[in-house]
């Protein structure tokens, strides 16, 4: 009998972990560059841009979508475009993804597995501040899922 009941618990058991095990699935997201400004009418007063100070014309890189939502255990694949801009180097710090360039009217793939979970960015290294119409940057949220 506590054979028995031993052996159902170690089946439960397996089935236990082969479903969680398939809880982690692949992520895909097609992602394009987008440049968005902003440009002060004739006689409108300047803006101050974060460390340019007053200027009357704004651009920024950006990802499009720019904010992504996986489960911790996922594979996250993106597929960037480059459809604005010369050229972007993509990384990932906290999942130790390796700079990716991609220049103009090219799609790369960067793929990781988000094994911890948080909010992360996703950012251009050729584009870090407004000097050089940045921060472009993203952000990926892994959720804790049990
Ligand atoms: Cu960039």
């Amino acid at each position: 009998m506590v054979k028995k009941i031993g052996m159902t618990a170690f089946v439960l058991l397996v089935i236990v972990l082969v479903t969680r095990a398939a809880v982690a699935e692949t992520r895909e997201f097609l992602i394009v560059t987008g440049e968005p400004s902003w440009e002060a009418k004739p006689g409108e007063a300047p803006v101050t841009d974060r460390n340019r100070g007053p200027v009357k014309k704004i651009e920024r890189y950006v990802f499009h979508p720019g904010f992504l939502v996986v489960n911790r255990g996922d594979k996250v694949v993106l597929k960037i475009h480059d459809i604005k801009g010369d050229k972007h180097i993509v990384t990932i710090p906290a999942f130790n993804v390796p700079e990716t360039q991609i220049l103009r009217g090219e799609e790369k793939t960067i793929s990781f597995v988000a094994n911890k979970p948080g909010v992360f960015e996703i950012k251009c290294t050729n584009h870090v501040d407004s000097h050089k119409e940045g921060p472009m940057v993203g952000y990926l949220y892994v959720l804790d899922k049990k």
